[in-house]
């Protein structure tokens, strides 16, 4: 589909479900043989196995609740989106929430709470969460406003509604530029999509509470444009082992070593690769990859779900798939109510 179609949507929204689903055999894990992968992901086709469905963890429940909240509410609304947090928390407590934001989503759901971004600002001796829960549930901000300053602010606040550090929540608005630079079919010219990307990140992190968050936790000046230059590194090479890209850019549970990581998933996936089946698309090859690099496996599929689902659109996503993923028909909806809502208010439309 062209820019901004409904494919795209509905492939951004349903691969990101699939990615958290299917992620979520190998999360943790130090080294995944990507033998292991594509078994996993073949017993999936496997319809006579009779395969229970596989549950969608934190990263897709807290996707929903953004989704709800936007379209709920059509626009942002940081106490909506707050109350719904914490109500999915208490209602479903063992998605695998990361260990810190437990106590955010605690107290998000006491009715005397009047500031909702200040549970986040006490997390770690007061200097904020830069875990990637933040970036986990970002894309949705990308479905819902054309408007990329729109995209870049309400991702930031969203974001921050758990993690206050800005490693934390820049991580958040990174996926969402990439989600939106690929529903625009940005990835068309990856060249240009990570010059873009670097951009607007150089602004993004040119303020003062970025510099000085990056100073304390004595990361490059600009930690995420330090990693965007790395994966363009990566890209002019012919070959990239897995290990490298681990050791360049991570797998872990920061949202430094994992946003970036999920955007060179997408990028190396675009061709064909060796280690892949040749019968692969584009989204089954990202996908795969992700969870190849073990580690935040669940949450890096996830994120790169989200860009690669947004290029290719769901017609890409094969539908055993989809069947096997609790939430994916779900998203699928909501994914034709965030194009409406896009649309509507696009200018002049
Ligand atoms: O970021 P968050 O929501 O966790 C998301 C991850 C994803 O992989 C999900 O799939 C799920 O498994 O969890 O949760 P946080 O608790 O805010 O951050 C995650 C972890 O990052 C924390 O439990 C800490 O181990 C670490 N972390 C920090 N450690 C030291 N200092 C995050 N921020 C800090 C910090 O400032
Ligand atoms: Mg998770
Ligand atoms: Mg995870």
């Amino acid at each position: 589909g062209g820019p901004a179609s409904l494919s795209r949507f509905r492939g951004a929204l349903v691969a990101a479900v699939l990615g958290d689903c299917v992620g979520g055999e190998f999360e943790g894990a130090e080294e995944v043989p990507m033998e292991s992968v594509l078994q996993h992901l073949s017993s999936l086709d496997d319809e006579t196995k009779g395969n229970g469905i596989l549950e969608y963890s934190d990263d897709t429940a807290m996707a929903r609740c953004v989704v709800q909240s936007l379209l709920t509410r059509a626009s942002f609304d940081e106490q909506d989106m707050a109350r719904r947090f914490a109500k999915e928390y208490s209602a479903s407590p063992g998605r695998g929430y990361g260990s810190g934001v437990i106590q955010v989503l605690k107290k998000l759901s006491s009715p005397q709470l009047n500031d909702v971004y200040q549970p986040a600002r006490d997390q770690f001796n007061g200097r904020g969460s830069f875990g990637n829960g933040g970036a986990m549930r970002a894309a949705p901000f990308a479905l819902a406003f054309p408007d990329q300053a729109d995209v870049k602010r309400f991702a930031r606040l969203g974001a921050m509604l758990t993690h206050s550090c800005s490693l934390g929540y820049n991580g958040a608005v990174l996926q969402a530029l990439a989600v939106h630079l690929s529903l625009q079919g940005a990835l068309d010219l990856p060249q240009q999509f990570i010059s873009r990307l670097i951009t607007e990140m150089e602004e993004v992190e040119g303020n003062e509470a970025a510099r000085n968050d990056a100073r304390i936790l004595k990361e490059a000046e600009k930690p995420f444009c330090e990693r965007l230059h790395r994966i363009r590194d990566l890209m002019d090479r012919s070959k990239v082992s897995i290990e490298e890209v681990i050791s360049e850019l991570g797998n872990g549970i920061a949202a430094l070593h994992s946003v970036p990581t999920a955007i060179f998933c997408v990028l190396h996936c675009l061709q064909p690769r060796e280690c892949l089946p040749e019968n692969y698309g584009g989204l089954e090859r990202t996908i795969a990859y992700s969870l190849a690099l073990g580690g935040d496996t669940d949450t890096i599929a996830c994120m790169a779900g989200a860009i690669a689902g947004a290029h290719y659109g769901i017609e890409a996503i094969p539908q055993s798939w989809i069947k096997c993923c609790e939430g994916a028909e779900d998203a699928d909806m909501s994914a034709e109510r965030l194009h409406m809502l896009y649309h509507q208010s696009s200018p002049g439309g």
